[in-house]
């Protein structure tokens, strides 16, 4: 990844805040290859390259203001049923350890591509524009400042979002961001407060209810199957090693609620229903933690039904049941248990049958966690279609306020030893 490039910087200092841009001049899953032939030469290559970029970003301002309509959201009928000119063009920002299952469903994510790659780490940056054939790499999110992207995702820690999103939001591109949305509700409600004044829609990446799994029962709890619904329970206990991949784990005070915890409140909201009031004990298990590794909440919902998540990183079983979230629904007439290895055992009318979900059999994803990577291209899938059509993301920024609100209850709770509704944050 030559220096020769370097010769492109001075045009592109031009914009404000660009930073280290480093880019192969190539079009999408081009090899390089192909470009060495002409002139060999790094130099007048440099020149060419420096020719076309201005091309592409004055095509990419022309493309962006036709492409208005998609940012100014106001998307109409008759737009949506014209063919769409061209994949919508994104931005990947946060090269760690979960970008790889990102970019590997970006691959195959319909009407959109990842157009460049950032990261703090421009090395590392660069080994993922390489790995994926992903025409650019940045050191900053400040490139959105360019207006050559039609949307962002952003997969960095919580601790980053609310400046990424606003980064975004200032530029009015349109955001998918990795959960945990924010470390606290105000922080959240900023964010959402923030892009909603601006009109720029943001979605959380919340990938657990796009699992197979619980589509599949939020299918047979619409069937009406086992009737109204009364209670419900969540469990994910494991004592996978988290820490090798995820290190930050081990410092952040608010660990396992936020980590897997706003999994299962997602879950719980898109199966059981809104909740209102939340009871929560935390233990941190493991020596030398800075938050708990384990949490036992309670829910209370708004249809009346009552459910419990617990989640642990302290759970020995052998085999070890990670990432499978087990569980048991009740209804008025019957009851579905999620048992280990995908399987649904579902009981009414006197009888039993079971289910057992299979995994999409994709070439990049590899167990243990092909439950969870199955359900990234889902994810944004839904990110992408629903920008193109003006619908509402499921886990839009502002539906998943109520979310991180339960996760608030669960923490304050947990300090206080008392119930702590919804209403009272
Ligand atoms: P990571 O620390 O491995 O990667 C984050 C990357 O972001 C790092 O390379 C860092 O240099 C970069 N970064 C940080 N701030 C930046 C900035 N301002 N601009 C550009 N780059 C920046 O983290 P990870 O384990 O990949 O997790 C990322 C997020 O994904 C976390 O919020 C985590 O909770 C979430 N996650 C979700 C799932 C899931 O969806 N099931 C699984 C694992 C992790
Ligand atoms: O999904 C997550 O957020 C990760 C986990 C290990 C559970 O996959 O932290």
């Amino acid at each position: 990844m030559g220096e020769g490039r370097k010769a492109c910087r001075p045009l592109r200092q031009s914009r404000p805040g660009a930073g280290d841009v480093r880019s192969r001049g190539l079009s999408r899953g081009e090899r390089p290859a192909a470009r060495r032939g002409k002139s060999g030469d790094g130099r007048s290559q440099a020149g060419s390259l420096c020719r076309r970029a201005s091309r592409r970003a004055g095509a990419a301002r022309r493309l962006c203001g036709a492409q208005s309509r998609i940012r100014s959201f106001q998307v109409t009928k008759s737009d949506v049923a014209r063919p769409q000119i061209r994949p919508l063009k994104g931005l990947l920002v946060g090269c760690g350890f979960f970008a790889r299952n990102h970019l590997h469903a970006w691959s195959e994510t319909k009407g959109a591509e990842i157009a460049a790659v950032c990261d703090l780490d421009v090395e590392r940056a660069g080994r993922y524009a390489e790995e994926f054939s992903i025409p650019q790499w940045h050191g900053t999110a400040e490139v959105l400042a360019s207006g050559a992207f039609d949307f962002v995702d952003i997969c960095t820690t919580m601790e980053t979002h609310e400046a990424l999103v606003a980064l975004a939001v200032r530029h009015r591109v349109p955001v998918i961001v990795q959960k945990p949305f924010a470390p606290d509700i105000d922080t959240c409600r900023r964010i959402v407060a923030n892009a909603k004044a601006a009109g720029v829609p943001v979605m959380v990446h919340e990938n657990f209810r796009f699992q197979k799994i619980f589509r599949r029962i939020r299918e047979i709890l619409d069937s009406g199957e086992i009737g109204e619904l009364t209670f419900g329970r969540l469990s994910w206990r494991n004592a996978i090693d988290v820490y090798s991949n995820q290190p930050y784990l081990l410092k952040t005070e608010r660990f396992m609620i936020m980590d897997v915890g706003i999994h299962m409140l997602d879950l719980a909201r898109f199966l059981f229903g809104d909740a209102n009031a939340v009871s929560c004990l935390r233990q941190s298990v493991k020596e030398g933690l800075a938050g708990e590794d384990a949490a036992t909440i309670l829910l209370r919902h708004d249809n009346a039904a009552t459910s419990i998540v617990d989640v642990s990183y302290a759970s020995h079983r052998f085999p070890n049941p990670f990432p499978q979230t087990l569980g048991e629904i009740e209804g008025r007439l019957g009851s579905i248990q999620i048992l280990e290895g995908e399987t649904l055992l579902v009981h009414s009318e006197g009888r039993q049958r079971r289910e057992t979900i299979e995994a999409d059999g994709r070439n990049w994803t590899s167990d243990p966690w092909t439950q969870i990577q199955d359900s990234v291209p889902r994810t944004q899938q839904h990110f992408i279609d629903t920008l193109l059509s003006g619908g509402a993301f499921e886990t839009s920024a502002e539906d998943s306020l109520q979310t991180y609100a339960l996760a608030e209850a669960a923490y304050r709770s947990a300090e206080s030893g008392r119930l702590v509704t919804t209403a009272e944050l």
